[in-house]
């Protein structure tokens, strides 16, 4: 089937009880036994729900693996994948990670024996340099969050499966309608659902995909044994949201791209990080990787830009009125951020200023309204800077 076919019925056939088009709620928590230890399929909500259900066959079929997991926030879904290893496993992880992300990798599982390195996963040989006999995963975000670097998933794949690592894939920034990290080689993807997946700023949740059984098996256990699960009603919304994802991210794609050329050309603007311009560093691979499902290069909603200095930024944000100043992105509405004190506060300075994330840098998510009302807001608050 096709990626809107897909979004639209993938786990999700009318009601045979009532004929109901639209998937039912099911709220209950538990379900009756036919006798002691016999349930008909569910039996506790923690273990399954058919609502959520429904929402793992749909990112499945999605992302073209064969296993969904839904919890309740990305970070939940981080977690879960965490969970695949043991004390004394090695992790190394992309440099410019998620804020949340690097925290929790750092004061949480540090403390339960993982250690983690950070490389510039654009680079194979910064990769390598990290290895060591205990490596066992290998954790990128591509683009990365908020500097948007690529990094190649197929050439990391090959690299993984010759150094017996797990390769898990953060797809948050461009959702499974412009890339699909298992069809490049991936084990393991994961989606802050918060994100482009919701899309209209009113569900928290983490999505986990994989293809093979072993993972799914632990996955599995490891969702009903620790219990980060969304609850039935956000699983609702989100198979609601997922129904326009396409439409969303073509529009998104295409006001980040005309944004983005607007202020590559304005004067006030050091610096524009979007991968669909031509001079980003990796435009070739942006074009080769992330691809819609028709096999048109796409690019996403996202896109940072580098101001004169930390004023001129906090200026520029305090004169914007259609971009909303808020954490999160890939909804429907406009926001703006500064990565610096908001969104990746927990990385120290010093890590930050490593990986060239600085004071005057502001992250756009582009939303979907009409175009020229956010290049008339850009312009506003840009001009006399
Ligand atoms: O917020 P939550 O649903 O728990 O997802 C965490 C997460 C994971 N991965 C990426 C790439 C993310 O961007 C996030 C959350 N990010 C933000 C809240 C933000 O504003 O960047």
């Amino acid at each position: 089937m096709g990626f809107s076919t897909d979004a639209i019925h993938a786990g999700q056939a009318p009601d045979p009880q009532t004929g109901a088009v639209v998937l039912p709620l099911v709220q209950s928590t538990t379900f009756a036994q036919e006798a002691p230890g016999q349930p008909k399929k569910y039996e506790y909500g923690r273990t399954g729900n058919p609502t959520r259900e429904a929402l793992e066959a749909n990112i499945a079929a999605l992302e073209q693996g064969r296993y969904g997991f839904a919890f309740a926030s990305g970070m939940a879904a981080t977690a879960a994948v965490c969970h695949l290893l043991r004390p004394g496993d090695h992790v190394i992880a992309t440099a410019n990670l998620y804020g949340g992300t690097y925290r929790y990798f750092e004061q949480v599982m540090r403390q339960f024996g993982l250690s983690f390195s950070y490389a510039d996963t654009s680079n194979l040989e910064a990769i390598e340099d990290q290895l060591r006999p205990s490596t066992r995963m290998l954790f990128v975000e591509t683009p990365t969050n908020p500097l948007l670097i690529l990094s190649d998933i197929r050439a990391l794949a090959g690299f993984c499966r010759e150094n017996g690592l797990l390769l898990v894939v953060d797809n948050t920034f461009l959702s499974p309608y412009f890339q699909r990290p298992l069809t490049l080689g991936a084990d393991i993807v994961i989606h802050s659902s918060t994100k482009y997946i919701g899309g209209h700023s009113d569900i928290i949740g983490g999505l986990v995909v994989v293809r093979e059984a072993m993972l799914a098996e632990q996955l599995a256990f490891y969702q009903n044994a620790a219990g980060a699960v969304p609850s039935p009603y956000d699983c609702w919304l989100t198979l609601r949201s997922v129904k326009t994802l396409a439409l969303r991210m073509r529009q998104h794609d295409a006001n980040a791209r005309t944004i983005a050329t607007f202020l590559h050309g304005h004067p006030a603007v050091r610096k524009v990080y979007y991968p669909g311009l031509k001079n980003h560093p990796q435009y070739r691979l942006a074009r080769r990787q992330q691809k819609d499902p028709a096999g048109r290069p796409g690019f996403g909603g996202m896109i940072s830009l580098e101001l004169e200095n930390e004023e001129k930024a906090r200026l520029f944000l305090s004169r914007l009125r259609i971009f909303t100043l808020a954490e999160s992105l890939g909804a429907v509405e406009s926001l703006v951020c500064h990565p610096a004190t908001m969104t990746h506060a927990s990385i120290p300075p010093a890590e930050r200023e490593k990986i060239g994330l600085s004071d005057s840098l502001v992250r756009l998510s582009i939303g979907i309204e009409d175009v020229e009302d956010l290049l008339e807001d850009l312009r506003q608050a840009l001009d006399g800077l």
